[in-house]
């Protein structure tokens, strides 16, 4: 038999960076993301003699996913069975994409429905937070907020709340990016001065992004959404060694976006550990933005997608 899974991206609107607890795997910060359609991770798993982890074809290191496989066996009685794991993303992988955030929230599940767990949405929920914080969040479909010190995320509305809701996501690379967020978090708590300050300033801005999502509010979420991804960003310019995942398109997308904004369109830029820009814009500018970003940054692959479903489950002989 085997256990499956699929889950898609969840991008941070307002972003989760830094642990309140490592062991716990528990957020410093309160994140409010969105669940995307049709991009997803989709996994199996089955008993095995030994655990193996095969990402896009791939074999990979096992020392990333033992630990979670261990938490896994422990939490759902497996004993000390191995697990054989396939998993393949239809988007590109670990390069700021959000890639963790469906990767891990799959692999619970499909572990999950193999063992015939009959778990709650936010039992799934706080079993991928064991994996990955931001695997929390796409259990649940649409918009979910993952408080700081929480053990697992809620949902906050559902994907059809807000129709008109979508993201452009700019692919300035792919490849894999240098430094994990994991690791990357910790230096900035380690060595940003910053770091305090983002984290006591945390809470005004999720409180506030909520209140705006709620009144479906672009020009009031907007700017809550710009200030949260560039805090962030300022603990990791400001860590030792400094942490910099821009490349020069990215610079030139948010000054491009900066100029759209200008000319009327609302269209908020965030992003994560990695290159990539991702905007947030109404459905009826999507295209226009695409095709205003692509004359003035030219060369970069788009990707458009709405708020999409929460984690599918099930098993197969
Ligand atoms: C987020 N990120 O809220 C933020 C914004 C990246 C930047 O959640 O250590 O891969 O596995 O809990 O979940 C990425 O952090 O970190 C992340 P771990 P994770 O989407």
């Amino acid at each position: 038999m085997t256990g499956w899974a699929a889950a898609g991206p969840s991008l941070a609107l307002i972003k989760y960076w830094g642990k309140r607890s490592a062991e716990d795997n528990t957020p410093a910060t309160g994140s409010l993301a969105v669940t995307l359609a049709d991009l997803e991770s989709r996994t199996e798993a089955r008993f095995d003699d030994r655990d193996s982890v095969v990402l896009n074809d791939e074999t990979q290191p096992l020392s990333r996913f033992t630990p979670f496989l261990d938490d896994l066996r422990r939490r759902l009685g497996l004993g000390d069975q191995g697990l054989a794991v396939v998993s393949t993303n239809n988007f590109p992988t670990a390069a700021g994409l959000a890639s963790s955030s469906s990767g891990f929230a799959a692999l619970a599940g499909a572990v999950a429905a193999l063992a015939g767990a009959n778990l709650s949405l936010p039992e799934l929920s706080a079993l991928a937070r064991l994996g990955s914080g931001s695997a929390t969040r796409p259990v649940y479909p649409g918009f979910t907020v993952f408080n700081a010190g929480a053990t697992a995320a809620e949902p906050e509305h559902d994907k059809d709340f807000w129709p008109e809701f979508r993201v452009v996501l700019c692919v300035v690379r792919e490849g894999v990016k240098a430094t994990s967020s994991r690791a990357g978090m910790e230096s900035s708590r380690l060595t940003s001065p910053y770091y305090q300050p983002w984290v006591e300033t945390a809470p005004g801005l999720l409180q506030g992004a909520r209140g705006a999502l709620a009144a479906r509010d672009w020009s009031r979420l907007g700017p809550l959404v710009r200030q949260s991804y560039l805090r962030m960003f300022g603990t990791m310019f400001s860590a030792e060694p400094p942490l910099i995942y821009w490349q020069p398109e990215s610079l030139a997308l948010i000054q491009a976006l900066q100029d759209l904004r200008a000319e009327g369109f609302q269209a908020w830029e965030t992003m994560d550990a990695g290159p990539q820009v991702k905007v947030f814009c109404p459905a009826d500018q999507a295209r226009l933005v695409v095709s205003e970003l692509d004359r003035r940054v030219p060369g970069l692959r788009y990707l458009t997608a709405a708020p999409g479903p929460g984690l599918r489950l099930g098993t197969q002989p």
